[in-house]
């Protein structure tokens, strides 16, 4: 079935900003799956500290998107996104046995950040066309699924991102997932373009200073 980026944005409460970080480790479909739902432009920012951000932005809702893994420098850039998101997508490629257990450690040092705990955690069990793709339940225990306990709403979904399989599904979960209960989920984000702008100027300002510990503290002001 296929989903386009409107019917995404219908999912969720009209004029509440919603922040999605679509994540998982390089090749694992993220972009495809971006450009699957017939997004609008696709932004790509920062190419120059190696830390390739894409984004879409459609009515309320943006999704932003990077590969993990690795690079542990690059690491704290990160904290700026997680504390800003609602809900996660995490992508993986069911088809990839060499680096499940690399995709389990990355979902799970995710998951278990601060800034993070407790948001919506989507899982798409991507590439289920390819013959030998992983099921859902081996990548249950592949990625050790039984441990996102607690508060925390997880779903896997089996998707197909180059033929837009699974996507609507998942996405569905995930707003119905982001919008009961949650406070944090619920509160609509005060910041304005205006504000983006200004920190992407003062991190393009601070990584041509090449002074990590400058970035982390000015990220802290986020
Ligand atoms: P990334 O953004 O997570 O790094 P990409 O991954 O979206 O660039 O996808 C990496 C490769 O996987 C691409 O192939 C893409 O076509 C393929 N791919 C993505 N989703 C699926 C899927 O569901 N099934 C199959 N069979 N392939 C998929 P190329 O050849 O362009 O590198
Ligand atoms: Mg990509």
């Amino acid at each position: 079935m296929g989903l386009s980026f409107s019917k995404i944005a219908s999912y969720f409460p009209r004029k509440q900003e919603v922040r999605i970080l679509l994540l998982g480790l390089d090749a694992a479909g993220k972009t495809t799956a971006l450009y699957a739902m017939k997004l609008g432009e696709l932004v790509t920012t920062i190419p120059t500290i190696g830390f390739n951000v894409e984004k879409v932005e459609y009515k309320n809702i943006t999704i932003t998107t990077w590969d993990v893994g690795g690079r542990d420098k690059i690491r704290p850039l990160w904290q700026h996104y997680y504390q800003k998101a609602h809900a996660i997508v995490f992508v993986v490629d069911s088809n990839d046995r060499d680096r499940i257990s690399e995709a389990s450690q990355e979902l799970h040092k995710m998951v278990n950040d601060d800034d993070l705990r407790n948001k919506p955690v989507l899982i798409l069990a991507n590439k289920q066309d390819l013959p030998n793709a992983m099921s859902i339940d081996e990548l249950h225990d592949k990625l050790a699924l039984n441990k996102l306990t607690g508060d925390r709403k997880w779903h896997i979904q089996a998707t197909v991102a180059t033929t837009n399989q699974g996507l609507q599904e998942g996405f569905e979960w995930l707003a119905n997932a982001s919008v009961t209960k949650n406070v944090n989920i619920l509160q609509p984000l005060i910041e304005t373009a205006n504000d983006s702008k200004v920190m992407k100027d003062d991190i393009l300002s601070m990584v041509h200073s090449i002074n990590l510990k400058s970035i982390l503290a000015k990220l802290t002001q986020y």
